[in-house]
């Protein structure tokens, strides 16, 4: 499935790996393993990886992605006008490249590797929307490539995986596990979580301090987060990661929206559905896009409480059409009997 990839690979002089704008572990380790892989491919090919980034935020525990524990291998000064080669990362749509789109655009071939629902804005463009993350979808590469998956190539993978679902709470399949059983024993996992876990002290206090209002007999949970929380708590950017998985956990909701300002006074929401409920329409209605039926995201320039009263008669709608769901089946017990494998 990803020879054309490979050939392209092999045959490229200079390549350019890109992720999406404000990268997560998912975009970025993504490329780092892409970049790898492209090096074994192709040993004599210049490769180089860019993301636009706030400096601020990425100085975290991304870093560890990174050789010596810095980002100077991202967005080199020295890179090309041109390049052979370029691929995008975990982007839905060219946008999500941000101050780099016009580089990539620059490639005589462009390829896209992504898991969400996505615009298919290049040249090569694959797209699998039941992967759990754009690691999962590395994974498969290497697999098809028949490649052994070292300790760090291992570790990056799985951390791509548990942030992407919330620690296995949504979009994984029996694959994604499948996966993870075979990376289990050489990632380190506990190291991964550890680098990767969400809450500070300051996360906490946001938490504390942030408004959170239940509606319609407490099935959607808003929540929301103001730049002046996030001063006041002492907290970061990053603390905001999640907020929505969070609301989404809370008994009885079935569908969580988070709603995060950023530094330049935009609401970036994102959005969680449980059981069959969707998020899609509310997504879309929102020009944002959606991973799952039960993950999506857009960013506004409205304030939340605008974006929410234009929302509420489809969210009426969407909870008429489909009741709360009320689990009637006990998944504990059965009354197969007992026997022997075949
Ligand atoms: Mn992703």
């Amino acid at each position: 499935m990803y020879n054309k990839l490979v050939k392209q690979v092999k045959n490229a002089n200079t390549i350019a790996l890109f992720t999406h704008m404000n990268p997560d572990a998912d975009g970025l380790g993504s490329m780092v393993v892409g970049k790898r892989l492209c090096q074994f491919a192709n040993p004599n090919a210049k490769v180089d990886m860019f993301a636009d980034y706030n400096e601020k935020e990425l100085l975290g525990r991304y870093r560890y992605l990174f050789k010596s524990n810095s980002h100077n291998e991202l967005d080199p000064p020295n890179f090309l006008d041109k390049y052979d080669l370029c691929i995008a990362h975990d982007c839905a749509n060219e946008k999500r490249l941000g101050k780099y789109l016009s580089i990539f655009k620059s490639g005589k071939v462009t390829a896209n590797v992504d898991h969400h629902d996505n615009d298919k804005f290049a040249l090569l463009n694959y797209i699998n929307t039941d992967a759990s993350s754009t690691c999962e979808m590395m994974y498969d590469i290497i697999n098809a490539q028949n490649i052994e998956i070292t300790r760090g190539m291992a570790a990056i993978l799985y951390g791509g995986v548990i942030t992407d679902t919330g620690d296995f709470t949504h979009n994984c399949t029996a694959h994604t596990h499948e996966m993870i059983s075979n990376l289990y024993n050489i990632a380190n996992p506990q190291r991964v979580k550890e680098i990767f876990n969400d809450s500070t002290p300051e996360g906490m206090k946001l938490l504390r301090a942030c408004d959170m209002d239940f509606y319609f007999d407490n099935r959607l949970v808003i929540i929301k987060v103001s730049q002046d929380q996030i001063r006041q708590s002492g907290a970061k950017m990053r603390d905001t990661y999640g907020m929505s998985d969070r609301g989404a956990a809370i008994r009885r909701v079935d569908i969580s929206m988070a709603f995060v300002e950023s530094e330049q006074g935009l609401w970036h929401c994102s959005l969680r559905a449980n059981g069959d409920h969707s998020i899609v329409d509310l997504a879309r209605m929102n020009g944002g896009g959606h991973s799952s039926h039960r993950v999506g995201a857009f960013t506004t320039n409205r304030h939340p409480d605008e974006a929410i009263c234009n929302m509420l008669p489809l969210i009426e709608h969407l909870f008429e059409r489909q009741p709360h769901y009320i689990g009637k089946e006990n998944p504990f017990i059965d009354d197969q009997p007992l026997r022997t494998r075949e």
